[in-house]
Order: C-alpha cells, then structure tokens, then sequence
C-alpha cells in the first residue's frame, strides 16, 4: 500500500532531512506535501527527482493526508497537530509540544516501538528530543542488563540543534575572527566560535535549563521507568552537527565492562567504536551524516561500586529527529495502518 504523507515545516533543517529520509528509505510514498509558512511560498524542493511545489499550510491542509510529520515548531504543532489528527492523519511530531502528554506516546523505535499502539487516542505520536533519543538508545539494552538507577550526563550539542540560523552564526562568527573583526552574537546570547556555553533552551525556576529537565523526563517516560534518576547538564559547542554526551550510570547489579560491550553490540541502531589504545573512538565529524549512535570510551567508572562511563556521538538532525520520525512512520504503516 502506498501513502499519502504530510511535512510539515519541509523547508526546515529538520523537515528536508525528512524528506530526505523518506527517499533513501523508499518509504511506501503515494503522494508527498510539504507544507511550511507564508514565507516559503513558490519554493520548490526535490523528491525522487521530482519538484514538489511548497504550499502554505492552513486549516485544509491534511485533507486526505493518512501520515503527517510535523517539524515546525512547537506552536505550529499546537495548533495544527489536532487538525491533522481530526482530518484523519496519524501524526509524527518532532517538536516539545506534546511530548509529556500521557496521552500521547513518546517514540523511540529500538526502546518502546508498542507505545506507538497508544497513537489511537489522540492521534499524535511524538519524536523525542535529540539528545534523549541517542541516549537511551545505548542506555535501555544496559537497563535490561543491569538495572540503571542514576545516570549523571553532560552533553555536547551541534549548532544544528537550534537550526539553520545558527549554523549561519557560528560560520560568520569564525570568519570574523580569522578576519580579525569583532564577531555578532544574534540567535545566542554570546559567542559561540571559540567558546562553550552551558545554556540551551530557557531556565527554569531549579536551576536546570528546559532541554536539561527534557533529557530527565523523556527518558523516564521512554524507558517506561519513573525511578530512573537523571541529572542533566547540556552545553552548547562549536559543532555544525552531531551530538555527543559523556553518561555515568549507577546500575543496581554490578556489570563488567565486557558485559556491557557484548550488550550493545548487538543492540539495534548501536555501533561499539571503542579501541582507545589505537586511537579508535566516536566524534561527532565521523557520526554526522549516520543513522547509528556510535558509543565509546566505555569503561567502569573508578569511584564507585557497580558503575559504567561511556562516551555517545550521533547526527542529531538524522537520528535525532529526521530518522527516528521516519522509523516511527515506517512501523505505523507496517503494523497499525
Ligand atoms: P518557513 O521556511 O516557511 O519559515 P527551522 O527549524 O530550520 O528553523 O525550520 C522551521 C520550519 O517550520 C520551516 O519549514 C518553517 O517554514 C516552518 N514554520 C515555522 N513557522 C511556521 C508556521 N507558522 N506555519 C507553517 N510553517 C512554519
Ligand atoms: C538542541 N535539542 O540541540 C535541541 C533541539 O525539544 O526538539 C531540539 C529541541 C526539541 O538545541
């Protein structure tokens, strides 16, 4: 059977990679609309080939639409991810919107692919955030291994993240400095070729930033497991794509090492890069591009009884967004469509 699909925000850093997707996983595509603003109006973009005029998105515009996936922002999928759902579309969001609903599934397909059972009430399923989804991607096949009971993290997070705005940013940062003129700060509140800033998305009243308390709360929601203690810290670094974050988990049973690597080398959408003694370890240029999450530097963690760190890279436009949507697509129509 062929589809006929939706994307929303297609003139996005997130939505082309979509459509991207869709193509070179030859989902079962009858008819492609890509919808973005007023401002995207006459442009055209490829699919198989083929020009796709882009259309403004409105009230009418799922009419017929069996799946649509949405990345244009979390006020657009607010109001338009019920008007999908009513015209009869089952929808894939990738923004923060709907994520904590409890009556919306939160989708990893290598962690909790029958949550996307749960689609039928509202008719949204979400895409989590990136630097959820590469997380627990290694972390669910150690959970079943050993039971995780605190995980401590700090990411490392591309410009990608914040979009396409900001990839313009940090390349016209470094000219300035190579040029010797004084860089303009613009989509971050400093600068941020050369520089570091732990700061991503808005604070919250504890101390925690929004994406740092998404990576809490996702991640107990996605491996179904509230007891699951997280804490957080996400940093903004001079990277155009691909996420990294070094993890330290608690487990209740004490795991070796090797248990750990035999674990994730056979774990779905994993791939072990660990031979430090010859130079061998995932970075985020050699991830970028990639469906997996590539994980390293795995060893037991020296201060503590039953412990593992570990080092995760993955291309968060791809699998942090992008691909993880399509997957979820591509199980909703082998299964439930
Ligand atoms: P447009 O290109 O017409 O502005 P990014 O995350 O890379 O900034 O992309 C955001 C995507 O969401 C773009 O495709 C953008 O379309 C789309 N978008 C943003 N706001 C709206 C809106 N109010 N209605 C429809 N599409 C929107
Ligand atoms: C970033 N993780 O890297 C963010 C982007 O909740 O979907 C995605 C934000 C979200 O800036």
């Amino acid at each position: 059977k062929l589809y006929k699909v939706a994307v929303c925000g297609a003139t996005g850093a997130v939505g082309n990679q979509m459509i991207q997707c869709l193509e070179e996983r030859d989902f079962p595509v009858g008819e492609l609309r890509l919808l973005a603003s007023e401002r995207s109006k006459g442009k055209k973009l490829t699919y198989k080939g083929e020009e796709i005029p882009v259309q403004v998105l409105d009230e009418n515009s799922f009419e017929g639409i069996e799946i649509a996936l949405f990345s244009a922002g979390a006020s657009t999928s607010k109001n338009f991810a019920p008007v999908a759902a009513k015209a009869g579309a089952v929808v894939v969001d990738n923004s923060s919107c709907w994520r904590m609903d409890p009556l919306v599934p939160l989708v990893v397909p290598e962690v909790n692919p029958k949550a996307i059972a749960g689609y039928t009430t509202k008719g949204i399923i979400a895409n989590p955030n990136c630097s959820t989804i590469q997380m627990v991607v290694v972390l669910q096949p150690i959970h079943e291994l050993a039971g995780i009971e605190r995980i401590v993290v700090s990411t490392y997070q591309a410009v990608s993240g914040t979009g396409q705005k900001a990839i313009v940013e940090l390349e016209g940062q470094l000219k300035a400095l190579h040029e010797g003129r004084q860089p303009e700060a613009k989509v971050y509140p400093k600068q941020i070729a050369w520089n570091l800033l732990p700061h991503i998305d808005v604070f919250q009243d504890n101390g925690y930033t929004k994406e740092e308390m998404k990576m809490v709360l996702e991640t107990q929601k996605i491996m179904g497991d509230d007891s699951i203690k997280v804490s957080a810290t996400c940093v903004r670094v001079p990277v155009r794509y691909g996420h990294s974050e070094t993890v330290n988990i608690a487990t209740k049973k004490k795991v070796s090492v090797d248990e750990v690597r035999a674990a994730l080398a056979k774990a779905p959408g994993v791939k072990v890069v660990d031979d430090p003694a010859n130079l061998v370890y995932p970075t985020p240029l050699e991830a970028a591009g990639q469906d997996l999450t590539y994980v390293g530097r795995i060893r037991e963690d020296i201060s503590q009884d039953k412990g593992i760190d570990l080092w995760l890279v993955a291309d968060n436009i791809r699998k942090g967004a992008a691909t993880n949507a399509v997957q979820i697509a591509e199980i909703l129509a082998t299964d439930y469509l």
